[in-house]
């Protein structure tokens, strides 16, 4: 029984560590709310995971490991004395702080967050909490992490750490580690001698940190949690703590890893999505999935329409390189914030709901930055606003942009190719300060008919891709215990029952395959599901209706799309839409 317990309470804090909490937490005090506008301004973060893991970099004993790289020691179930082993060698001669604070710069990232302690408990600063830290344990022997704040403060990054309060392979008391530690933990000693010492020095020794990035919340009592965050606003009051840090205790909420609210999401104060450029975190040799820089652009676009934050990672090797790719990616997006910077830094949400995947909206006072990310061709045209517009035109070239009313929409004639190709800014000028939009076009009212574009889901999965030209997923395939598949979060957006279409194309070689879209609530079964048969097309894009309907309700927490079999993986996923019923 006991045990039984145990393992259900360690699946319960995996299901919770996938997810994201609800929002924050008590009511904000006066260092946290200005700390708190700070944030909202700067939009866009780099995430750094780095540490041990970098090593074997994705495959152990000559055998490649599926699954996010820095979770090597889980998944391999590693002993710790095995793993310790790797801090012997690691040895990151090329590591250049500077280089690194100035990679962020140049992509136009204002905060820059990396892992001090990850779940393999091996610190990457000094630490005198534990020997198992890069400067007692390595032949390097230097705090990377004292070069790189001094390097980010310089440039006028703000610097925050990463830190695993709860999980930790390393340690009796630390979650996770059932190979070497079998018997129950007591997890009070662990804090008290690690965990909060740690923590204590991250916040003193670094100067001032914009934040601490907790991760995994998943056993602490509240009396730990309340002890955690009392002790990090003692030392620095103005320091935000992320929603991860458990119990509602934090001032700003996170997504789940990788994933956007389908629509405008301000009903629970800041937001922040963690994001992956490829299928890991931390570094895997392998991992070449690489994501569009134009799909990263649109993303920031569409989060920053939303009311979020982006915090993109990069995982550098154990020499203490950032992949190239990774750089170029990264200096293609700074390109185009050097440009378009204005539509996005210090900029408001979107007062519209997005009826489609054309444009993504940002608002100043008395302007409105339409962000139009698929081409409409020679004409684009927003129903809703009332506001009296003065003057279009696009950012990147200033070139005006005629337009004229019709009904409740303005119609804005277009060239015939995008100004810039990624996202073309147009700006509008308007006669208000506050865009004034007439009531069924705002954004939290959503329309009877809601569109949930493949492009707008988390892609979960090693396989499953995103095909711009189709604007369509596909690749679904599936293995014993995971499979490829698309999750898309409401965000309390909805409330009812929705009939549904789906609109895909399937060879009528690979059809026949069953699938599954299903409403589930964090750590539960689907609560509600419909299944259907995915019917051949002949290559073409079709709208099915299916039958049966879909319960989605404020708590749900995510729509999913995924197969029942191995069949029709190659199907090509456009959307899913959500009728409803009156
Ligand atoms: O730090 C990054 C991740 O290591 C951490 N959060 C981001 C920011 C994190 N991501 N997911 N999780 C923690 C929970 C992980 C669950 C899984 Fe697994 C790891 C799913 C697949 C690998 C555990 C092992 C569950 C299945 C296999």
């Amino acid at each position: 029984m006991a045990l039984k317990r145990s393992l259900h309470c360690a699946l319960c804090a995996a299901a919770a560590a996938a997810f994201s909490l609800p929002a924050a937490q008590a009511p904000p005090d006066l260092a946290t709310q200005q700390a708190l506008r700070n944030f909202d301004e700067m939009k866009f973060g780099m995430f750094i995971h780095w540490g041990l893991y970098a090593i074997p970099a994705g495959e152990w004993k000559g055998r490649y490991v599926r699954g996010i790289g820095e979770w090597i020691m889980f998944r391999e179930r590693i002993p710790v004395k095995e793993y310790e082993q790797l801090a012997a060698q690691f040895n990151p001669v090329k590591f250049n702080g500077e280089e690194w604070a100035q990679l962020a710069r140049e992509a136009g990232m204002r905060y820059l967050v990396i892992t001090s302690k990850h779940h393999d408990g091996f610190a990457m600063f000094k630490s005198n909490a534990s020997k198992y830290n890069i400067v007692d344990a390595t032949p390097y022997g230097r705090d990377p992490m004292k070069d790189l704040s001094a390097a980010c403060a310089r440039r006028g990054i703000r610097f925050g750490f990463y830190y695993s309060q709860d999980q930790d392979w390393h340690e009796a008391g630390g979650r996770g580690n059932d190979w070497d530690f079998p018997k129950e933990r007591d997890a009070q000693p662990y804090l008290e001698n690690k965990v909060f010492p740690q923590v204590k020095e991250i916040l003193s020794n670094y100067g001032k940190l914009g934040l601490i990035w907790f991760d995994t919340p998943g056993l602490l009592s509240l009396e730990q949690v309340t002890s955690l965050r009392g002790m990090v606003k003692r030392l620095q009051p103005d320091c935000l703590l992320n929603s991860r840090i458990g119990h509602n205790m934090g001032d700003y909420t996170q997504t789940a890893d990788n994933a956007i609210p389908i629509q405008v999401y301000t009903q629970d104060g800041k937001w922040e999505v963690p994001a992956t450029l490829n299928d890991t975190w931390g570094y895997k040799k392998s991992d070449n999935n690489w994501k569009d820089p134009r799909d990263l652009i649109a993303k920031l676009a569409d989060i920053t329409s939303k009311g979020g934050n982006y915090l993109l990672n990069v995982g550098p090797t154990a020499e203490g390189v950032i992949p190239k790719p990774s750089q170029d990616i990264l200096r293609t997006i700074g390109k185009w914030l050097a440009v378009n910077g204005e539509s996005i830094y210090g900029t408001g949400p979107s007062p519209f709901h997005f009826p489609d995947i054309t444009w993504r909206a940002t608002v100043m006072p008395g302007r409105i930055y339409l962000h139009i990310l698929n081409w409409p061709g020679p004409k684009l045209r927003l129903r809703g606003l009332e506001s009296e517009v003065k003057r279009a035109y696009f950012l990147a070239n200033k070139a005006a942009v005629p337009f004229t009313r019709e009904g409740d929409g303005i119609d804005f004639e277009l060239p015939a190719k995008p100004v810039d190709r990624f996202n073309s800014v147009l700006v509008l000028e308007l006669a208000d300060p506050t865009p004034r939009v007439a009531r069924s076009f705002r954004a939290d009212q959503m329309p009877r008919r809601l569109d949930l574009f493949a492009w707008v889901a988390r892609l979960r999965g090693e396989e499953v891709r995103y095909d711009w030209k189709t604007r369509s997923a596909t690749n679904f395939k599936r293995f014993a215990q995971e499979s490829n598949m698309l999750l898309w979060y409401p965000y309390k957006s909805l409330d009812g029952s929705y009939e549904l279409e789906i609109t895909y194309a399937c060879d009528d070689s690979a059809a026949g395959g069953k699938f599954r879209l299903a409403a589930q609530q964090r750590g539960a079964p689907a609560r509600s599901f419909v299944e259907g048969v995915i019917e051949g097309t002949q290559g073409k894009f079709v709208t099915k209706k299916l039958s049966g309907k879909l319960e989605v309700r404020p708590q749900t927490e995510t729509i999913t799309f995924s197969l029942l079999e191995e069949k029709s993986e190659a199907v090509k996923l456009r959307k899913i839409t959500l009728i409803r019923s009156l």
